[in-house]
């Protein structure tokens, strides 16, 4: 019996979760859900239906990306992504989450949120990437000069955010952001984590992740 992942490859919660998982040397198997086909399984054990669902070997489910992060760590830290700033790490987590993302979706969709344009909601998200800029103009990462559980629950947002229109991006007056997101994107966890996976099915054999 194994801890079981419900996972969407693409989702940045997802890969938070995956990231921190694979850094702290857990094992689990990863279940690759099709999110406008969720299998009952998932729906069974969490009904409000995101990813990422971590069920543990002993049958408690953890289904918020932040969640599994936490007991990621709480199992095995090797680098300290834990340090005593954890408040304003969470503060900043949560800005991510509950505003940036508000914004990134509608920049990301602008066309199913035609009240504004998509450069006003590209200038919404801005706020945080100036935030974000100036904390890496003192730091190589976000809190300190090495990775932090911020650094790992944020960038896949702000690679999200960076597709829409990587031209824009590439151009933008962000340089700290830009490179500290590039060292994020190449390091090799991240590589790790982002291998396609087939999608579960029931019948088929059980996928080990990392
Ligand atoms: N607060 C949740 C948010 C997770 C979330 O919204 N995941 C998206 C995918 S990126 C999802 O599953 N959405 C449901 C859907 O699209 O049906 C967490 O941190 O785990």
């Amino acid at each position: 019996m194994s801890h079981i992942l419900y996972s969407f490859r693409r989702c940045p919660y997802a890969m938070r979760a995956r990231l921190a998982i694979a850094y702290s040397q857990q094992s689990v198997q990863l279940r690759e859900i099709i999110l406008k086909e969720k299998p009952d399984e998932m729906l069974q054990i969490s009904r409000k239906g995101t990813v990422p669902v971590l069920q543990l070997k002993n049958g408690k489910i953890l289904d918020e990306s932040l969640d599994i992060m936490a007991w990621a760590i709480s199992q095995h830290d090797p680098d300290d992504w834990q340090t005593d700033n954890m408040d304003n790490m969470l503060a900043l987590i949560d800005e991510n989450d509950f505003e940036f993302k508000q914004w990134l979706d509608k920049y990301k969709y602008a066309v199913r949120f035609p009240e504004n344009s998509e450069t006003y909601y590209r200038e919404q998200c801005e706020d945080f990437l100036v935030k974000l800029e100036k904390r890496l103009l003192f730091n190589d990462y976000l809190f300190l000069n090495r990775v932090t559980l911020a650094d790992i629950a944020i960038f896949p947002f702000i690679r999200q955010f960076a597709s829409v229109d990587k031209a824009w991006f590439n151009d933008s007056p962000y340089p700290q952001l830009k490179k500290w997101l590039q060292e994020l994107i190449n390091s090799p966890l991240f590589e790790s984590i982002m291998q396609k996976y087939p999608t579960w099915l029931p019948s088929k054999e059980a996928q080990d992740f990392p």
